[in-house]
């Protein structure tokens, strides 16, 4: 920390408005955050920060923050101690386990928190008292595409070499919205000569750069990535040396997307055949340095795990998996795990979700969180009871918004963590105050650069608990401290670092993070691939032995395999937009500035047909339920007719009302939402 004569503060830290861990100097006078820009030395963002970025500011000092605890007494909230609320809780939670058993007491963290320490304690305390229902947005987030390349490639984290790629295709992802930095790098890439695909359904930001901009029909990702394969085979576009040595089940593999070529292509995915047979060129031509990048435009589907399966196995066909250029398969920092399933196995114990996607609880150890909802009412297998839930807002973000709200209404004890009234902490018994990303020192790491970094606690809000201090405090009442024997996060912090050769000072003098190890491809030559056989899996035994398709077959969505008269409109769902972070930001003036209102996104064919132009409102109607939406007629390049977006996480047109919690991916149980058959009405 450094300090200037007008007597204000200059800290260097990381930046938690999103996990792209960019590097930024917060200014401070009088104990308040004044500014926030990006940090030049920072690998990853170079200086740059993004609109939220620069939010982080008015979210810290906003003045409808939580500051106290807060306790339900009938319809009001009555101020209490800290103190007072810890020792209720858990008096609570002891009263539940000795009725119900251990495990009618759940977790749930939120996207808020990230991946690394945070989830980590959440998981930690639940199973120091003996549940193993840890919820999180990870049912719905992210692991689709993990548990997709993991089955083919044992791994699976996208850190696309941009800088050093001849051809990068975007599969379902916007990175100008959704990782607004990882845009520089991208556009290095392009200046170098490298070629950009976009598979997109709509012109999103990322397509309006691209030389090959191609608008997919919503869930068919997989024909398109099956045909491509098929293209690459029949001009011998692959690499033999890659498949021979490294993969499994190369000829059933080639047997089954011969079954896909250009014209069936074309008439599952709308792409014109020749375009098809021109995508698999490009990326023959310029392999092993492709890029394939698949985004959560893959992952709400009822068909996503094997669209993606379909996607990788594109990386192995040509060989550009761990391959400069390519797709690279980080290594991590060895960083001391805080989990306890080692210590405490707990998987007999049922957790929620596990008999149904067991896919989804081997590689993750999640339990779901839709079937929380469905335990919590209907009490089977089990009942469930209690939950502590920190930094997530499901009654925006979880699919069908009604169910989730009775049930969370339903619960003999709802704890949230929040900075923020949310319509989520409506329904809670307790809202204690927590301390921001500013307001905590936590280790980043950024896995796609191999950088450890550590960021700082810049203020303080007393009464507003880093987790580390909250899930302690609770656990020594429960009389589970021994599990949590750190004095502080800062020590908890120096536990985790020891093993990996870096210290707490170390990183504390180097704001902008520390490679742990140097970036090395080809790493599978000598270990092999993280599977079952070792290779690289076209096919999978694993999946097959649970019942799933052994090869990545494609299903086609229900709006195209028995189309819908009554709802014939296809809504996707969650496109991401630049100052919003699903729920977040709509209580600060500055992003409202922005963006003020949502709105339903319209094809000018379909807003005649509706009779409807741009600010009219329209109902929007599944077989969940209805929600009224602002209308956008966009250009007519933007979507495809028949096709309309809604984004998540407005309270006043909350989408996820009539998005769905029981039509699911049948291997991760992934919601639908992103293609959702709708019917729409003029208000
Ligand atoms: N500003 C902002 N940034 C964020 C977030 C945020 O809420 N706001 N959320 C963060 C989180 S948690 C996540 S998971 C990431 C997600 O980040 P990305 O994976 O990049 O997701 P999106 O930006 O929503 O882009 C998804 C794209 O997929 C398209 N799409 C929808 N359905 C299909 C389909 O079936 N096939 C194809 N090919 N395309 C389809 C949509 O039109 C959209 O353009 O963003 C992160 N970054
Ligand atoms: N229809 C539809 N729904 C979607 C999606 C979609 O594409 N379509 N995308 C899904 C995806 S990918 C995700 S990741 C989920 C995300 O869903 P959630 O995990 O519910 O994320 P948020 O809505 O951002 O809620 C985060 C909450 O944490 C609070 N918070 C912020 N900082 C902190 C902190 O430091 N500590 C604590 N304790 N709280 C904090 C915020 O005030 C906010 O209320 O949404 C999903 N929902
Ligand atoms: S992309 Fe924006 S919000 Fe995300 S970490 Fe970087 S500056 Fe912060
Ligand atoms: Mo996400």
């Amino acid at each position: 920390m450094e300090q200037s004569i007008d007597n204000r503060q200059h800290f260097k830290s990381l930046c938690r408005m999103c996990d792209d861990h960019c590097g930024i100097n917060v200014y401070v006078e009088d104990g308040q955050i004044v500014e926030i820009d990006g940090l030049e030395e920072h690998p990853w963002n170079r200086g740059r920060l993004c609109i939220k970025g620069r939010l982080g500011v008015d979210f810290v000092n906003a003045p409808d923050r939580i500051l106290k605890p807060l306790k339900r007494v009938g319809d009001e909230w009555d101020e209490i101690p800290l103190a007072q609320a810890l020792d209720e809780i858990a008096k609570k939670i002891s009263a539940i386990q000795s009725q119900y058993g251990d495990r009618a007491m759940s977790v749930w963290k939120g996207e808020a928190l990230g991946f690394l320490t945070q989830e980590e304690l959440a998981r930690r305390f639940i199973h120091a008292i003996g549940s193993p229902n840890y919820f999180s947005n990870d049912s719905q987030c992210f692991v689709g595409r993990w548990i997709g390349y993991s089955v083919v490639a044992g791994t699976w984290n996208a850190s696309p070499d941009y800088t050093n790629t001849k051809c990068m295709v975007f599969w379902g992802a916007n990175p100008p919205h959704a990782h607004p930095n990882a845009t520089q790098h991208i556009m290095k890439g392009r200046d170098k000569g490298a070629i950009i695909i976009v598979i997109d359904t709509r012109l999103s930001a990322i397509a309006r750069q691209a030389d090959e901009f191609i608008q997919i029909r919503p869930g068919t990702d997989g024909a398109l990535a099956l045909g491509i394969a098929a293209e690459l085979i029949r001009n011998d576009l692959i690499c033999h040396e890659f498949i021979e040595n490294y993969t499994l089940g190369f000829d059933a593999y080639v047997e089954y997307v011969k079954t896909f070529p250009p014209s069936r292509v074309e008439t599952e995915t709308g792409i014109p055949a020749e375009t098809v047979a021109r995508l698999a060129r490009i990326i023959g031509q310029n392999a092993p340095k492709v890029i394939h990048y698949p985004g959560n435009g893959l992952e709400h589907h009822e068909n996503g795990i094997n669209n993606i399966r379909a996607v990788a196995c594109l990386d192995g066909l040509v060989g550009s998996m761990d391959e400069e250029g390519g797709h690279f398969m980080p290594e991590g920092p060895g960083l001391r795990e805080l989990t306890l399933y080692e210590e405490k196995p707990l998987r007999h114990l049922d957790p929620i979700g596990a008999d149904k996607y067991p896919v989804l609880y081997d590689f993750r150890q999640e339990c779901h969180s839709m079937m929380a909802m469905d335990t919590i009412l209907t009490e089977k297998p089990y009942p469930l009871k209690g939950m502590i839930l920190t930094g997530a807002n499901p009654a925006l973000t979880n699919p069908n918004t009604d169910k989730v709200v009775k049930a969370l209404k339903a619960l003999e004890l709802f704890v949230v963590r929040e900075i923020f009234m949310t319509k989520t902490a409506e329904f809670a018994d307790y809202v204690l105050p927590a301390a921001t990303y500013l307001e905590r020192s936590e280790l980043h790491c950024h896995t796609g650069l191999q950088v450890l970094g550590l960021s700082q606690s810049v203020v303080q809000f007393p009464g507003c608990q880093d987790e580390y201090t909250f899930w302690r405090d609770l656990a020594h009442r429960l009389g589970a401290g021994a599990w949590f024997p750190w004095e502080s996060e800062d020590e908890l912090n120096r536990w985790r670092l020891e093993g990996t050769g870096i210290t707490a000072e170390q990183l504390a003098a180097h704001p902008e993070g520390i490679p742990y190890k140097p970036k090395r491809f080809h790493k599978y030559k000598k270990k092999g691939f993280n599977t079952p056989s070792r290779k690289y899996e076209f096919v999978s035994e694993y999946l097959k032995d649970y019942g799933y398709a052994y090869l990545p077959e494609y299903t086609p969505p229900t709006y195209l395999s028995k189309p819908n008269r009554v709802y014939p409109y296809v809504m996707i769902t969650g496109a991401r937009k630049v100052v919003y972070l699903h729920s977040r930001n709509r209580n600060l003036e500055s992003a409202r500035s922005a963006i003020a209102l949502p709105e339903i996104e319209i094809h000018p064919d379909d807003a005649v047909k509706l009779g409807v132009k741009t600010g009219d409102t329209v109902s929007v109607t599944s077989t969940v339920g209805s929600v009224d939406v602002p209308v956008t007629v966009v250009h007519e390049n933007h979507i495809l007719p028949g096709v309309v977006q809604v984004t998540h996480g407005w309270s006043e047109a909350n989408i996820n009302k009539i998005t769905h919690d029981d039509i699911n991916d049948p291997i991760d149980g992934f919601p639908l939402m992103k293609a959702v058959e709708v019917r729409i009405e003029k208000k």
